[in-house]
């Protein structure tokens, strides 16, 4: 018989899916501890502090379900910033007494799982070692940054940085030349503040982004405290939606109505802000290619209202869809359009005039060279497999994640791969990370990790490992759900797309509630596609 590990269970990540699965474990009977790099908890909200840097999902949606967290908290805006976020992390884990669970501030090195002794070997970035049961990485979909090899970037004298990578104690753009390159949720997001405070602005455009206006607004503590007793319904339908949102899907086509009712409709989600326009749409916006165009043409005219220059207008909203839709995701806006109107701004259309080499001052396109203090990397990141393959992780045979899913992610049911006795992951691959905002996804997929170890507990298991045979099946559903979808037709980060060399796939699963039917499902055949042993 072999020695007991150090714990039963050893979380990765600070974020929701990390805090959550460490108090429900904890609160469970479980001997846990969570590590994270970050020095803070709060996961994307830690790396990602660059001017302008919040939530596209609305409070309450994106906060915890637990009333010992929201009963005191108070938001000051609807989509908060990464400083009230970071804020309201350290609040929960106050509330829910995490700190003496968690150690901040430490990478795991590497973890090696020991055949013999049936559990894992950890070794942090600070040299400690520990055993541990139950490997659980919880490190998100955006752990890996993605920086594109442009000529000769590492010459670029002034700042450069990738949004993920942006330094704690932050930049001043006042009175700086200021280049970003990328127009994701990202790129609109430092564009809006760098054109208030840079003296010159140019934003390197490769795909024009469908950007939806957020409407910020305050929100008031009394506000808040009235609207309190209509939390918990919003946490339940937010489980019972595909995106983790209480916005509900029109149940008609947007071909089957008049023109008149469709344009109605359209400027009442439109007007709703935030991603009504897109969560809320018609049943067919994102399977049918007529539908998706129709509310594409409503997308474009309301964006060059907004721009004075016709020729920016056929740079930012075209009049050809770049790609239908909301298949790539389409981030939220304040100012962005509006901004391009200013003479101190502008944009560079990379299809036209591609990036030949970056100077020490400059970017050179085949066009002409473009003087700049601080260079801002808004390109990304290798979403969702990334951050989990590039951890040191050695199952089976010392097999890595970077091995078993050099051809793409197989996983079963999003949690577990084949070679990986004793691990699961949340927010990964073949989950609905990407499609559903982070705390919903961490609770729905927390609850089922916790179900699971607690039946291991009670029969007495103490080792599982997904068959072999389950990663087909899975990866042939979601393949299967994916071709009823536009999603396919879009190089988007959802299909692994916007890496070079990586395979082709979705990575994610588009319905929060039809996930957790399928996995709770699993659970009642008693954890089919998985080998339960002691
Ligand atoms: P995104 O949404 O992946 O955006 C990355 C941007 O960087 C996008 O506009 C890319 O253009 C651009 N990009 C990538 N590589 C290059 C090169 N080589 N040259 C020029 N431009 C390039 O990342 P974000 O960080 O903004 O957002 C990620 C998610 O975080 C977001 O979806 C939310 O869920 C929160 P492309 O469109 O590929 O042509």
């Amino acid at each position: 018989m072999s020695a007991a590990p150090d714990i039963d269970a050893l979380v990765i990540g600070a974020g929701f899916s990390g805090l959550y699965l460490l108090g429900r474990l904890r609160e469970n009977g479980f001997n846990v501890r969570l590590v994270d790099a970050a020095a803070e908890p709060g996961g994307i909200w830690y790396w990602n502090c660059y001017p302008g840097a919040r939530v596209d999902s609305h409070v309450p949606i994106y906060e915890f379900s637990d009333e010992r967290v929201w009963r005191d908290w108070t938001w000051s805006e609807r989509f908060p910033g990464w400083r009230e976020l970071r804020r309201y992390f350290r609040h929960a884990c106050d509330v829910l007494d995490l700190w003496p669970a968690m150690k901040l501030g430490v990478a795991m090195r590497s973890a090696v799982f020991d055949e013999d002794a049936g559990f894992w070997r950890v070794e942090l970035a600070d040299g400690d070692r520990l055993t541990t049961r139950y490997l659980l990485p919880c490190t998100g979909f955006a752990a890996k940054a993605y920086i594109p090899s442009l000529p000769e970037l590492d010459r670029f004298a002034g700042p450069a940085h990738h949004t993920a990578h942006w330094p704690q104690e932050g930049i001043d753009f006042t009175g700086k030349r200021v280049a970003i390159i990328g127009t994701g949720a990202s790129g609109v997001q430092v564009a809006q503040e760098a054109a208030r405070e840079a003296a010159q602005l140019t934003i390197y455009q490769r795909t024009p982004i469908l950007a939806l206006p957020m409407r910020q607004r305050s929100l008031t503590t009394v506000e808040q405290a009235q609207a309190k007793p209509g939390y918990p319904e919003i946490f339940r339908q937010r489980r019972l939606s595909s995106g983790g949102f209480e916005i509900p899907r029109l149940d008609q086509s947007a071909l089957e109505v008049s023109s008149e009712e469709r344009t109605a409709t359209f400027e009442r989600l439109w007007a709703a802000g935030g991603f009504h326009y897109w969560v809320g749409n018609y049943a067919d916006i994102l399977v049918d290619e007529r539908a998706n165009r129709l509310a594409y043409d409503f997308w474009r005219d309301k964006v060059r209202e907004r721009i004075t220059d016709p020729a920016l207008q056929e740079k930012l909203a075209p009049s050809e869809p770049p790609h239908p839709f909301g298949v790539k995701r389409p981030s939220l806006e304040q100012t962005y359009y509006d901004i391009f109107n200013q003479p101190s701004v502008e944009l560079v259309d990379l299809r036209e005039e591609p990036i030949e080499q970056i100077l020490p001052n400059g970017i050179v396109t085949s066009a002409c060279e473009r003087r700049h203090d601080v260079l801002v990397l808004a390109t990304g990141f290798d979403a969702v497999t990334g951050g989990l393959m590039r951890m040191d992780i050695r199952g089976r045979g010392g097999t890595t994640l970077a091995h078993a899913w050099g051809e793409g992610a197989r996983t079963h049911l999003g949690y577990a791969v084949s070679g990986f006795p004793n691990m699961l992951f949340l927010y990964g691959p073949q989950s609905p990370s990407g499609f559903s905002n982070g705390p919903t996804a961490a609770e729905v997929q927390g609850d089922w990790v916790v179900r699971f170890l607690e039946h291991l507990r009670t029969a007495g298991w103490s080792r599982f490992e997904a068959e072999p045979d389950t990663h087909a099946a899975w990866a042939r559903h979601i393949d299967e759900i994916a071709a009823m979808t536009l999603f396919p037709k879009a190089d988007s980060w959802y299909m692994g797309a916007n890496v070079p060399g990586k395979p082709r796939q979705l990575l994610n699963y588009p319905s929060v509630v039809g996930y957790a039917e399928i996995c709770d499902a699993v659970a009642e055949a008693g954890y089919s596609g998985f080998r339960l042993s002691a």
